[in-house]
């Protein structure tokens, strides 16, 4: 009799439909599919964007995998942990597997629902646990301990079979012959739907970098770490080319920060000259001038998205940013004078700050030639220095909706009010463009 050797790779988020929800296919089981194609592994991704609960119940019956690997982050706990025990009871064969960020930093609160848990970077790790798993015949008495020592990252939490191998990073040389995500299975005219009435382009991520070796006290970088690594152009390009062929016009740059190699950022401004497509990516206000900036213009760039995160020095020291309030607006400058648009985001109510600096922040955000602000309040994630400092964070409190403002410690500020300080500066910032644009 054929074993089952069928792999489904879940992600758990349902549209929230929020004001400010962004759709992007997940690239982190694009790349797994990819990877495991790669070794002859069938699999199907369950994207939940667009789907519900039931539909994907239906779904899962009707393929059968014998692993279910459900990726997780902190908006979408309840619904891995949730989806997880509908798989436990309707396929009770099927192997559990939890990865993504919050399994990461989480390893035994997700080892006690899933069978297994893959820290970190798991593009080689779990298509080969896969493979050898389904050669051994697809069952849960095949997973001695001895055998599971060699993969990488791999959790399991039961005493006393616990196992809890190492988390590595990927080399740049690795990185750099890695395959590109599969991007075949995804509902592509819905999530361009989705963009042409929020943008009027077709807008998909895309990933040229991984790390970042910047270290912020609020920031967390569960799967990527410090270590920053360069992906191969050539593939970089063949992909764009892809997403091209799907239908994409614009791209998001979803790099950490896509500005900190300029060599590598002229190279790919270069070679995006001509391709036809516009583009905008995250980028730290340090290390820019007027020439980076003229290149990003030229070569397409429509919008970058700038950490300011401050308005007053002080706090910007808190939060250990090492950027200056001078690089921020002269970064602002520089973009809006090259006509790239620019997104900034604030925090506020940072723990040690006071009400003039968080007065300061709103100060500041009306008064750069900015295109879109966003404020939160500090949100300790796990994994940040911010997390480890504060005391009182309340575990079983996470976020549904993106950006709420909702303190999930025992916070200094009261989030009433600064919320409503949030929508005065809102307001105020719309009747500002509003002026600007009928002026102009
Ligand atoms: C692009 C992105 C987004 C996009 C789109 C998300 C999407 N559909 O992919 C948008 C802009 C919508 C977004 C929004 C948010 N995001 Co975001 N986002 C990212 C970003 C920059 C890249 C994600 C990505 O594509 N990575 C590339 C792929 C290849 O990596 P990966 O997904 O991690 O997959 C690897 C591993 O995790 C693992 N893996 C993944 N899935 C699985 C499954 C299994 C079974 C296994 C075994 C392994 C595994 O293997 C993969 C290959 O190595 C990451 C930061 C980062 N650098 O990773 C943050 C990040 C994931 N986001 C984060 C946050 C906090 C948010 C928001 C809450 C922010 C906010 N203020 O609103 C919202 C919530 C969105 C929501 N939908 O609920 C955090 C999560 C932190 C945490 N502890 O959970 C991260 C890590 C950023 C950070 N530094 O804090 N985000
Ligand atoms: S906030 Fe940005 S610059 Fe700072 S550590 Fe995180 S990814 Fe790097």
């Amino acid at each position: 009799m054929k074993t089952n050797s069928k792999v489904a790779l879940i992600y758990p988020y349902f549209r929230t439909h929020s004001q400010n929800e962004l759709l992007f296919p997940p690239l982190g089981a694009a790349a797994l599919q990819s990877q495991l194609r790669l070794q002859g592994i069938e699999s199907q991704i369950f994207d939940c964007t667009f789907s519900s609960m039931k539909e994907l119940q239906k779904a899962l019956l009707s393929y059968g995998p014998a692993i279910a690997g459900i990726y997780s982050m902190i908006t979408m706990s309840r619904n891995s942990f949730s989806i997880a025990a509908m798989v436990k009871s309707l396929l009770p064969a099927c192997l559990l597997v939890a990865g993504g960020p919050l399994p990461t930093l989480y390893p035994d609160q997700y080892g006690r629902e899933f069978d297994l848990v893959f820290r970190g970077e798991a593009d080689v790790s779990f298509p080969c646990f896969c493979q050898d798993y389904f050669d051994a015949g697809s069952s849960r008495a095949q997973l001695k301990r001895g055998a599971l020592k060699n993969y990488a990252g791999l959790y399991r939490s039961n005493d006393p079979q616990r196992v809890s191998n190492p988390v590595g990073h990927h080399s740049e040389e690795e990185i750099k012959l890695f395959p590109a995500p599969d991007r075949s299975s995804f509902a592509h005219a819905l999530y361009q739907k989705f963009w042409l009435k929020r943008t009027g382009t077709k807008t998909t991520s895309i990933i040229t970098t991984l790390g970042c070796p910047q270290t912020c006290d609020f920031c967390s970088r569960p799967i990527f770490g410090n270590l920053f690594r360069r992906k191969n152009l050539d593939s970089v390009f063949e992909e764009i080319h892809q997403i091209g062929l799907l239908g994409y016009d614009n791209l998001w740059i979803a790099d950490d920060n896509f500005t900190l190699d300029a060599a590598f950022l002229a190279e790919f401004c270069r070679r995006m000259q001509g391709t036809g497509m516009s583009w905008s990516c995250l980028s730290r206000v340090t290390g820019l001038n007027r020439e980076i900036v003229d290149m990003m213009r030229a070569a397409g760039c429509q919008k970058v998205y700038l950490g300011l995160e401050s308005g007053s020095r002080e706090t910007l020291a808190l939060m250990k940013k090492k950027a200056t309030l001078e690089q921020g607006v002269e970064a602002v400058n520089l973009f809006h004078e090259a006509g790239i648009a620019s997104a900034a985001f604030f925090i506020v109510g940072y723990p040690g700050e006071t009400a003039a600096s968080i007065e300061k922040t709103f100060a500041f955000a009306l008064d750069l030639p900015l295109d879109e602000i966003s404020f939160n309040v500090p949100f300790p994630l796990p994994g940040s220095p911010l997390f480890d400092r504060i005391t009182t964070v309340d575990q079983s409190k996470d976020w549904n909706r993106e950006n709420e403002v909702c303190f999930v410690y025992k916070s200094e500020f009261d989030p009433i009010y600064l919320q409503h300080r949030i929508d005065q500066t809102m307001m105020e910032f719309r009747e500002k463009k509003k002026n600007v644009a009928a002026f102009v």
